[in-house]
């Protein structure tokens, strides 16, 4: 397989909102021993993330990084709209952590300007020895970055490439054809297949963590040119996503890894618990689709 396979790590949160640390490193060794992905996401979305203190986000790059180790690669998240935390992070997870590899959401909430996202992105690759990738999910942050910025944020050679998690293909397919040496990480597990055959270098998402087989058999069959195969693998995969989605996102996939023997907790609020209804439903998820 020449493409890459990441999880976006999920954090395992005690029912207190503190993070529970046996079950976060049970989930980067799930990831590591039983999923064989190539890498980790650490710090994103799906690890709520963006709901987190400072010392919060330290101590958790702290912990995946003392259980994975060198295993597999890993990519520290630590875009904020306060710079001077994104720099903080930086620094901590390269310099005392050994990180060697960093992304960073685009700066979100304040509308700014395609100059201040550039000087955001070039502050924080600055003092570090490190690559960065750049974290783009319009979606969420409402923030869509076009051809032009994209090439004026790779004009900086620690700019490596993109986590691309969008749905326009027309822009992907215009990134991959001006940008063949920069590295596009696909993030919309629904939509692999398209985004395969766009040529993106591989896939970072949160159903990886529990579906990272068929995502790897479906990547191995595309790169075998066995279309209706991979088309196959990405319905079954869509039914289980739909699955997910209609249940709760983040507390499904927490619920299937428990069912899995994975102590990954709770969400942390205001998320909610997961109901007993969902519990129940996430049985059946797991039953139907990942026994
Ligand atoms: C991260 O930042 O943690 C993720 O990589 C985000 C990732 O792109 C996921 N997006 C969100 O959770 C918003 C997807 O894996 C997504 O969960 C999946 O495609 C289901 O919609």
């Amino acid at each position: 397989m020449t493409k890459k396979l990441y999880s976006a790590l999920l954090t395992s949160f005690n029912a207190d909102g503190t993070v529970n640390e046996k079950g976060t490193r049970e989930i980067v060794r799930h990831n590591i021993d039983v999923n064989h992905v190539d890498g980790l996401y650490v710090g994103g979305s799906t690890g709520e993330n963006f709901m987190l203190q400072t010392a919060t986000k330290k101590r958790i790059f702290e912990i995946v990084k003392d259980e994975a180790g060198d295993d597999v690669d890993l990519i520290a998240q630590v875009g904020s709209i306060d710079l001077q935390e994104a720099k903080e992070l930086a620094n901590y997870v390269v310099n005392d952590l050994g990180y060697k590899t960093i992304s960073a959401v685009t700066p979100f909430y304040y509308n700014f300007s395609f100059p201040e996202i550039k000087y955001y992105y070039d502050e924080i690759v600055k003092d570090v020895n490190a690559n960065l990738i750049v974290y783009s999910i319009p979606a969420l942050t409402g923030v869509s970055l076009s051809l032009d910025n994209f090439a004026k944020l790779f004009e900086n050679p620690k700019i490596i490439g993109v986590k691309y998690t969008n749905a326009d293909f027309f822009l992907l397919e215009r990134l991959r054809n001006r940008f063949p040496d920069k590295k596009i990480l696909f993030g919309t597990d629904e939509m692999l297949l398209p985004a395969l055959s766009l040529g993106v270098d591989g896939a970072i998402g949160s159903t990886y963590n529990v579906n990272a087989a068929r995502a790897k058999a479906e990547i191995e069959a595309f790169e075998a040119g066995n279309m209706q195969k991979a088309l196959d693998i990405q319905h079954e995969t869509n039914d289980l996503i739909s699955a997910i989605l209609g249940n709760g996102l983040y507390q499904t996939i927490k619920l299937l890894l428990q069912d899995m023997g994975v102590e990954a907790g709770y969400t942390k609020e205001p998320m909610h618990k997961p109901t007993p209804e969902m519990k129940t439903t996430a049985s059946e998820i797991y039953a139907k689709f990942l026994k």
